[in-house]
């Protein structure tokens, strides 16, 4: 058999990295009787599309990040949120493994015929536009990019900025047309998009990590035979840790080579530039309340409760 994985992201990215890894893994532990096509971003559709494909069975993985997948699933719209994630990495890490977190949006994607089959955290977010984007008032009045839910938009309606969700593949022409003023992604999909070719900074604020998730169609998942089941949960556990690495590494490597082409000036904000930010972002929890309820409270709670615990070191 033939599974179709398609990605978010395009070739030489994190998302590429994993599935390539998820691939060898899978074929060598089925000894071939399981192959997996791998579709980049470009050759199925847009991260919507992509979740589409996924729920009426036509592709069998997927990822889908909470950024375009907030409407569907609203949960996942936590992942949007500003200055909520730990700042060690390492502890987001762990987070996003933990099952008791993990385990609360089973639900609400199952509700979409969807199975999570994990989140994967790709990089710090970092934000791009023609100018340094200092405090939430930089922000006044900026066309920024978000990702295609309402959710995703918030967080920078909060900084006062004007949002507008567009497709992925469409951010780097409405850059160059000037019909958005700036975006924000990981560094590693900054420079592989180009988009440092058509903005003149990158303000580094760290304002949220960028999480994906990985998801299947729930009915193909739960009616795979166990060796199957096997196969695919097993290599699912392995490749976490290389992509954990690929965005480390892809995320330093590449800022490295924009900083060495020169063409972009980069600007770290400090803790004080950052506080003003995390202030400001602060009333969106609310708003990501209202749109989820219970089960969002109780995310949140969870969420809240594990950082304490992982940064007080009271749980490995
Ligand atoms: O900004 C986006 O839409 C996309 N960014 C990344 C890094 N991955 C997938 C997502 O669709």
């Amino acid at each position: 058999v033939t599974w179709r994985f398609a990605l978010e992201e395009i070739e030489g990215s994190v998302q590429h990295a994993y599935a390539e890894a998820l691939k060898e893994r899978i074929e060598e532990r089925s000894d071939g009787r399981i192959l997996i096509d791998i579709f980049p971003y470009g050759s199925l559709g847009t991260s919507t599309q992509l979740t589409e494909l996924v729920r009426n069975g036509s592709v069998n993985l997927a990822f889908a990040s909470p950024g375009h997948l907030a409407d569907k699933v609203p949960e996942a719209g936590i992942f949007t949120l500003h200055f909520i994630l730990p700042e060690d990495s390492q502890i987001t890490r762990q987070l996003l493994a933990s099952p008791e977190l993990t385990g609360l949006f089973e639900q609400p994607y199952a509700r979409q015929n969807m199975k999570l089959l994990g989140f994967v955290p790709e990089g710090w977010m970092a934000w791009t536009a023609d100018k340094a984007l200092r405090t939430p008032e930089d922000f006044q009045g900026l066309r920024i990019r978000t990702m295609t839910s309402n959710m995703a938009e918030e967080a920078y309606r909060a900084y006062g900025a004007e949002p507008s969700q567009i497709p992925y593949s469409q951010v780097y022409s409405d850059l160059q047309l000037r019909k958005i003023d700036g975006q924000s992604n990981p560094v590693f999909a900054i420079e592989e998009m180009d988009f440092h070719e058509v903005q003149s900074t990158l303000t580094l604020a760290r304002p949220a990590q960028f999480v994906s998730s990985v998801i299947s169609n729930l009915e193909w998942y739960d009616s795979l035979p166990e060796n199957q089941k096997q196969w695919l949960d097993n290599a699912l556990k392995d490749v976490a840790e290389i992509a954990w690495k690929t965005q480390e590494e892809l995320n330093q490597t590449r800022l490295e080579k924009m900083l060495e082409e020169g063409q972009l000036s980069v600007v770290r904000l400090t803790d004080a530039e950052r506080k003003a930010f995390r202030e400001a972002s602060r009333p969106v929890r609310d708003i990501y309340l209202e749109r989820t309820g219970e089960s969002g409270q109780k995310i949140l709670e969870k969420l809240l409760q594990l950082i304490e615990e992982f940064e007080a070191g009271s749980r490995e």
